[in-house]
């Protein structure tokens, strides 16, 4: 297949409320679509999750604007792709910059499923029908609200709990958690707010019972989490650690963790999530799906790989009503039972609501052949 033509949309969404973690808030989500078009009428999509401010990543959203649109888009312009795992390599002459490489190559994935009839999930070769979820829950003002936040999750069957820590807001508040809810699947991210110094106080973490304790310590600090790892009982996640291949054979080298996030955007793609799960699989490492407060198309993707085999844990896809009023994609992503079930229908799935999509775009830039 050749792409003719491509298009970047910015798109602006007011979160019902605004996400908060040791890093920062997310209140108005910023992001891109990249639509892809085949010269048979086909259009697939893919989203650019890269956040508004560099805190998560190093990369942006105009940052991932100007990577596309100056160097990606062009690169694969009217090329001929007989099958999207090959956009990995024709952007391997790019450096780095994963979330604007997984913005255009999962629009291709979507494009290519679309035009061979067939739904992504299988396409990329996920074995399940229905993955299971749990939620994640941002830094609150009290208690009172964060509880609160557990009862709505349960209620909608979560299978687990993740809550935001940071230094000054962690034991006391997992000790509290704890005494009230003493059976809750219950993990914590802290979003690399620690250091090797806190080594003391995160053992402390071990009395808690706790599935797993995600990103304590800095994005590039894989060898700090091996020394952690071996001095915690509770499992290791790692989240921002892991943007490549390399970076889960160096941790699973190193045995820095026990188990991985993985976010399509976070690796650059999702030829990059199949491989880091081949890796893993042959490691002993258990994998589940990220999130990055998604619209519809990039949750709709990360449904579709969480449909892989060695996806055994709940991922952190909520279902779109749980951050936003309404959603680009028709019908919306919902869970039923901490369960969501994955669309029939060729590509994402998921049919674009042209009306939402429309009202929320702010910017559109063509690149044609
Ligand atoms: O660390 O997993 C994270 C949201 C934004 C940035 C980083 C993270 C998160 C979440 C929420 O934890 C995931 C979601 O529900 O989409
Ligand atoms: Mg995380």
């Amino acid at each position: 297949m050749n792409i003719k033509k491509f298009i970047i949309r910015t798109m602006k969404m007011r979160m019902k409320s605004p996400f908060t973690t040791s890093f920062g808030s997310v209140q108005d989500k910023l992001f891109l679509i990249v639509e892809a078009y085949d010269d048979q009428g086909n259009c697939g999509y893919g989203e650019c999750d890269a956040f508004e401010a560099p805190w998560y990543t190093e990369e942006t959203v105009a940052t991932c604007h100007h990577m596309l649109q100056d160097f990606m888009l062009p690169t694969l312009l009217d090329q001929a792709i007989q099958h999207p795992s090959e956009v990995r390599d024709l952007l391997s002459v790019y450096r780095r910059n994963p979330m604007a490489k997984a913005a255009v190559e999962t629009a291709i994935w979507d494009l290519y499923a679309k035009r061979i009839g067939k739904p992504l999930y299988e396409v990329i070769g996920g074995e399940r029908q229905a993955i299971d979820v749990g939620v994640s829950i941002g830094l609150q003002r009290t208690t009172e609200a964060l509880y609160e936040k557990i009862e709505v999750a349960l209620a909608n069957g979560a299978k687990r709990v993740k809550v935001k820590i940071k230094p000054g807001n962690d034991l006391a508040l997992i000790a509290t958690i704890r005494k009230r809810y003493p059976n809750l699947p219950l993990m914590v991210d802290a979003n690399s707010a620690y250091t090797l110094k806190d080594i003391a106080h995160l053992k402390k973490f071990d009395q808690y019972d706790l599935l797993m304790m995600e990103q304590p310590l800095g994005a590039d600090d894989i060898l700090d989490h091996a020394t952690l790892q071996k001095q915690l009982k509770t499992p290791i996640c790692l989240d921002e650690s892991i943007c490549s291949l390399k970076d889960a054979q160096t941790a699973i080298a190193l045995n820095a963790c026990q188990i991985f996030n993985v976010k399509i955007a976070r690796v650059g793609g999702i030829e990059e999530a199949r491989l880091i799960h081949e890796e893993a699989s042959k490691a002993g490492i258990q994998l589940w799906g990220g999130g990055m407060l998604e619209a519809g198309v990039g949750r709709a993707h990360s449904v579709a790989l969480t449909t892989l085999r060695n996806f055994t844990l709940p991922a952190d896809t909520s279902g779109s009503s749980h951050y936003f009023e309404e959603d680009i994609i028709s019908p919306e992503v919902v869970v039923v039972n901490g369960q969501i079930q994955l669309p029939t229908k060729a590509g994402i799935g998921y049919a674009i609501n042209k009306e939402v999509y429309e009202k929320y775009t702010i910017k559109k830039v063509e690149i044609e052949v």
